[in-house]
């Protein structure tokens, strides 16, 4: 095989032939079908299939950054974005269902240590002194439970049924009221509670309300009844608190014993500083209700001296008394910082006169 080193190359007549050295023949480049022949030759070595396939691979890296990149990069950061806001919610709902799910459980056992206090007040022998009513059942947890009696308050029904409208006077006239408002605010009580429709000179019956069912015609089932009363409205807003003086469950005869000043100082007309030294005498001399130190009036006569009222004992007979035949038990359980209260008024005196209790009324 002739070699291209071993050859002399010549340019005739515009076409190049070798000659080779050795032999010194004379030999032409191949012609095309058209019979031309290449000014260059041998030819030069054809481009190879590696080398274009090489080309090709490199075509990706000198892809320039287009504005459909940045587009698809910011969409990937609103996404993840997302997700953050998304998973961060989602943390915060499981942290507050998880909180309230806590706080339901102190509550639900803050009831439970309530309810263990109610059970041992309610029991007959059970007196307002006793240590069982202060209990520490666990760290933290425990109950404590005031038993009072349920005669300290007026019994509006009572009062109303029996006309005993002196005494409602003094009370209206303790909390401001004039005369003319005080024997209004009467009629109307009285027209709310007698069974007939005839009006009181100053009361108020179904054509003064004009409202369907009113009057109910019948004694206050609760002290929230009253509120509905023509009249109280101004009762409620000179004095707010007028619903601790009374409970449809009291006798019907003040428990001095029981009774706060306020209220002893309106229905006997004794003077309101007397009756708060009568208070401080109950409570003895640590100042602290149901304990062994307190000093109980043992009967009528003794309370109304010290009260400075004896000239009126006989006037007061019927309206006073040294003892309550029901007792309102208040029962606060406590565990973790949370508090739960029971109140309930229960039948059978608060000096464990013995007997089953029966209860009257029962509100958390
Ligand atoms: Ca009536
Ligand atoms: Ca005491």
């Amino acid at each position: 095989m002739r070699r291209v080193a071993d050859t002399d190359w010549q340019v005739v007549a515009g076409h190049k032939r070798g000659c080779c050295r050795q032999t010194g023949t004379i030999f032409h480049p191949p012609a095309d079908r058209d019979g031309r022949r290449p000014s260059q030759w041998p030819l030069p070595a054809p481009r190879t299939r590696l080398s274009r396939s090489r080309h090709q691979n490199l075509a990706p890296f000198r892809h320039l950054p287009s504005a459909d990149d940045g587009s698809a990069l910011l969409a990937v950061l609103w996404i993840i974005a997302l997700l953050s806001l998304l998973l961060a919610t989602t943390s915060l709902l499981v942290m507050q269902d998880v909180d309230t799910v806590g706080v339901r459980r102190q509550m639900f056992r803050a009831r439970m240590l309530a309810e263990m206090g109610l059970a041992f007040a309610a029991h007959p022998d059970v007196k307002p002194d006793d240590l069982l009513l202060h209990q520490v059942v666990a760290e933290g947890e425990g109950f404590d439970v005031e038993i009072r009696g349920e005669d300290g308050r007026l019994n509006p029904n009572a009062l109303i049924m029996r006309g005993d409208r002196e005494t409602l006077r003094r009370v209206f006239r303790f909390w401001g009221m004039n005369l003319t408002e005080a024997d209004a605010l009467i009629d109307a009580l009285t027209d709310w509670v007698d069974q007939d429709s005839f009006t009181m000179p100053k009361g108020a019956e179904f054509r003064q309300y004009n409202v369907p069912g009113m009057p109910f015609n019948r004694p206050f089932r609760s002290v929230d009844e009253m509120a509905l009363v023509r009249g109280m409205a101004q009762v409620e807003a000179a004095y707010p608190g007028w619903r601790d003086w009374f409970s449809v469950h009291a006798a019907g005869t003040l428990d001095i014993n029981e009774a706060e000043p306020e209220v002893l100082a309106a229905v006997t007309g004794a003077d309101i500083v007397v009756c708060r030294q009568l208070e401080a005498r109950r409570l003895g001399r640590d100042g602290i209700r149901n304990t062994q130190d307190d000093a109980r009036f043992p009967d009528l006569a003794t309370a109304l001296r010290l009260l400075g009222v004896a000239g009126d004992a006989q006037g007061l007979a019927g309206v006073l008394a040294v003892q309550s035949g029901t007792r309102r038990i208040v029962s606060q359980g406590t565990t973790g910082g949370f508090s739960k209260s029971i109140t309930a008024v229960v039948q059978g005196s608060p000096q464990g006169g013995g007997g089953a209790a029966t209860i009257l009324e029962l509100k958390e």
